[in-house]
């Protein structure tokens, strides 16, 4: 009773974390504990014996809507300062989200204690970005209150969905690979797995896009303005990192990873920047404000701004600087981790497995070392092992020009100590592999972590394969041709490091929240089990054949579609009808994803209903962002435009095609479009896109694709069967052969009448208000160059998207197709690609936290 007591004044003055904490209460009471914050009903309690309402605590759903709803009141009042008569739809969001936290903390707190306590075997994830999307609706999913937090706004006259819709989603990535990141969080937690993600706190995410007439503008992302409800800052946990001659404080910035359905919460830990003084007392004693502030600003540029390149490496200082500056501090942390378990580093590589997401923080190599044999006084050899047990490294592009390199000078100048650290590997590594190699100064020029040349540079992805123990691909191809091509010398030389780990995407994100109206399709079909095991969908097999399940399923399917057209018309003023086929293309714009092949083909079916033919109505829907810097791919976001504005005003289209590109695609965004997809565009150029993680979303959303041989789309495609994937294209062996052989665009467009007609068109200016000159180079590019195959691949592509027509007018049998995509996409779960992680590369075990 003395206890309940110390509960109860601890939660009416500190809240229930804290009580918990102070109380000491074993964990498997913790649902009582929150349940004792419901101020309501603490009196009540205060008469009942401890005993009895512990034993209520295992009972699920004690948490009722009306507490909620005195929670999310009480932190209007105490949060946001603000009465309910003043209060803001905003200010409302975040009560709600504050509340939700506050279930989430009790979770937070045993998954670190149980953590620590245990001193388990932890994955650290050290990525430059993640592309989280908006935590509420996942948060409420994951925890299981999305009814009762339904239920709770409606007893406050608000609406759940316009509160969810309020939060601006932290973009702190470019696009694939921070959302893989993000993906993978989310399972680690699911999965129960020891994992911290490490990562920058950027004040400006991506940005955001909108577009004119004339293509595409950028503004900042100012995503932190109205406050982060999510976040604590850890202002204790805070290390100096030296850059040249800078030192630069970076403090931990902490948010909540939950898992769905468990009650671990792991944490993804965001470094800011911030000077180690305010400002330079001697400038201002001299009379020199600015200049006193000067450094300051200088340091707090560090994690002002992600770079909005993907896949390109632009070789900037402040890039550089950000790398050191999140590497040093994640890797310093994990070193206090260990302290704080009363554990040396010797025993670094057994406490941690240090997972480099891509090249981004590849310095970790020289900077762990730096740290072991600086800072810890270890010797070089042991220093090695060491780093060379706990770090793998996963690539995640074959484009040369996204291969990381730095110029030896700005290396020098900023990482003078890493660099000598840099050379001595390379010296010992060189040593070893002329020693197996005799004779071969080709090789090892090849493999040197050294570029030699007129400008002398490191070679990132050398040195994240030469200082860790695993190196994977994201496909099976990619990873094939990273072992033959890329990293081909590597992969002969340590043939048992290489190794493929397909991507894949969260269920509860990319299902459970994006595609509600599905989702209560399959939990009526086969129950709620797949949100855990994904590879339960395959249980819908028994009803492909029934007519029931058809229709629920293309009911569900034209719900997803309606809300996506309201989504269009409210936004672009644009009328799309439901009815007929989305075909969409949303990603990042890149000339290897060869979104001008799909402009290309729509220009031709414009063509071809003008001349009369019938064609099934279709609405083509594209959306993604282009490097501010990369005017290839603003070109053709140009062209997109150009193309829209035609169409959309010709009466001759209306019922048959329309166009549409949505601004500013995000996860948001994504949510909404990828449930709404009949069919998917997979179209890079074979060989080109290591993996793709929107095939996985759509596929799983029951999209059948159009697409070529390239990245996860062959392990799609095989999965669900040839019949239901529309194939076209050259394979990447074909293309490499074609690109071999002198590829030249001409005689193939000889061979295509229809494609160059739509170039002719889009030459004359139809699409440009008569400018000849807006498109010319890009036609220029594609009739003489073509560096992406565009031309070789359309009359294949066109004959796909035939079929696709065909297909189209049979509802029935593109239904069934529509659920074989479904039931087949288990496989790309990302808890199937954390569980091979966790086996092969990082040898970490699942701790189940509480009762
Ligand atoms: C991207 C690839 C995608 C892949 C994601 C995630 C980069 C550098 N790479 O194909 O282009 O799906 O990474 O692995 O963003």
């Amino acid at each position: 009773m003395r206890l309940l007591v110390t509960v109860q004044e601890e939660i009416m003055t500190n809240g229930p974390a804290v009580a918990y904490r102070t109380a000491r209460v074993p964990s498997q009471h913790l649902h009582c504990i929150a349940f004792l914050s419901d101020p309501e009903l603490l009196g009540s309690l205060a008469m009942t014996s401890l005993g009895s309402i512990f034993s209520t605590a295992t009972q699920p759903r004690l948490l009722r809507p009306e507490s909620l709803a005195e929670q999310i009141r009480r932190h209007l009042f105490s949060s946001q300062a603000k009465s309910p008569s003043l209060a803001t739809q905003h200010d409302y969001s975040i009560a709600l989200a504050l509340a939700v936290r506050d279930r989430l903390l009790l979770n937070w707190v045993d998954t670190a204690e149980a953590y620590t306590h245990q001193g388990v075997r932890t994955a650290t994830y050290l990525s430059a970005e993640y592309l989280l999307g908006p935590h509420l609706e996942n948060n409420l999913v994951n925890l299981g209150m999305r009814e009762e937090a339904e239920a709770a706004c409606r007893l406050l006259g608000l609406n759940l969905e316009q509160l969810i819709a309020l939060e601006p989603e932290p973009g702190l990535g470019n696009g694939g690979l921070g959302r893989l990141a993000a993906c993978f969080q989310e399972s680690l937690a699911s999965l129960e797995l020891p994992a911290i993600g490490y990562g920058i706190r950027y004040e400006f995410g991506i940005f955001r896009q909108s577009i004119g007439p004339d293509g595409q503008h950028e503004s900042t992302d100012a995503w932190l303005t109205l406050g982060n409800p999510w976040e604590v800052i850890r202002p204790e946990w805070r290390y100096p990192v030296q850059i040249g001659n800078r030192t630069v404080i970076g403090v931990a910035h902490d948010t909540p990873i939950t898992g769905y359905g468990v009650r671990t919460a792991n944490t993804l830990r965001l470094w800011s920047a911030m000077a180690p003084e305010a400002f330079d007392f001697a400038s201002f004693n001299a009379g020199d404000y600015t200049r006193a502030v000067l450094a300051k600003m200088q340091s707090e540029t560090l994690s002002k701004v992600l770079y909005p390149n993907d896949e390109f490496d632009q070789g900037k200082r402040l890039r550089l600087s950000q790398q050191i500056f999140f590497v040093s501090c994640s890797l310093q942390d994990m070193f206090r981790i260990l302290r704080g378990q009363g554990l040396t580093a010797r025993y670094f590589h057994t406490k941690f497995a240090v997972q480099l997401n891509d090249t981004h923080p590849a310095i970790a190599v020289a900077e762990l070392m730096r740290l072991l044999i600086d800072e810890e006084k270890l010797d070089w050899d042991t220093a090695w092992s060491i780093t060379t047990a706990s770090l793998s490294y996963t690539n995640h592009t074959l484009l040369p020009e996204a291969l990381e390199t730095w110029g030896l000078e700005l290396f020098e100048e900023l990482l003078p100590r890493q660099l000598q650290i840099i050379y001595e590997i390379n010296a010992r590594f060189l040593r070893m592999v002329r020693i197996q190699n005799p004779g071969n100064p080709e090789l090892l020029e090849r493999v040197s972590l050294i570029e030699e040349g007129p400008q002398r540079r490191v070679r990132m992805a050398h040195l994240a394969v030469v200082g860790s123990h695993h190196t994977n691909g994201v496909a099976e191809l990619h990873s094939q041709l990273l072992r033959e091509q890329v990293l081909a010398d590597f992969a002969r030389i340590w043939p048992d490091r290489f190794t493929n780990v397909t991507n894949g995407v969260t269920p509860r994100r990319w299902l459970a929240v994006a595609n509600r109206s599905l989702s209560t399709l399959l939990d009526g079909a086969i129950g709620e089990g797949w949100r855990r095991d994904l590879s339960e969908l395959q249980r819908l097999e028994p009803l492909l054949g029934d007519t029931g399940f058809l229709e629920g399923w293309q009911a569900a399917r034209l719900q997803a579609k309606q809300r996506l057209a309201g989504h269009i018309q409210d936004q672009l003023g644009v009328m799309v009808d439901p009815t007929s086929l989305f075909d969409v293309q949303v990603k990042r714009i890149h000339e290897y994803k060869r979104q001008h092949l799909a402009a290309l083909e729509v220009v031709q079916r414009y063509l071809r209903l003008h001349n009369g033919e019938d064609l099934p109505p279709r609405t083509v829907i594209f959306g993604g962002k282009a490097a501010p810097g990369y005017a290839m791919a603003k070109l053709i976001i140009r062209l997109i435009v150009g193309i829209v504005e035609i169409v959309n005003m010709d009466p001759a289209m209306r019922g048959r095609l329309r166009v549409v590109f949505l601004p500013n695609f995000s996860v948001s965004l994504g949510q909404l479009v990828y449930p709404a997809v009949d069919l998917s565009e997979q179209i890079s150029t074979a060989g080109k896109e290591a993996s793709g993680t929107g095939n996985m979303k759509m596929a799983l959303n029951g999209a059948l694709t159009i697409g070529t041989l390239d990245g996860a789309n062959i392990e799609i495609r095989e999965r669900v069967g040839a019949d239901h994937f529309f194939l076209f294209g050259h394979n990447a062996e074909q293309v490499a052969r074609l690109q071999q052989e002198g590829y030249h665009p001409q005689p193939w467009l000889e061979r295509n009448p229809a494609l160059r007609q739509a170039i002719e068109l889009i030459g004359s200016g139809h699409f440009s208000e008569g400018d000849r000159q807006l498109f010319h180079p890009l036609l220029a590019n594609l009739c003489n160059q073509d560096p992406f195959q565009v031309v070789a691949d359309a009359a294949d592509y066109s004959r796909a998207q035939n079929a696709v027509d065909q297909a189209w007018q049979q509802p029935e049998a593109w239904s069934r197709s529509s659920i074989t995509n479904t039931m087949n996409c288990g496989f790309f779960s990302s808890d199937r690609a954390i569980a091979e992680y966790a086996q092969r590369i990082w040898k970490i075990q699942s701790l189940s936290i509480g009762s």
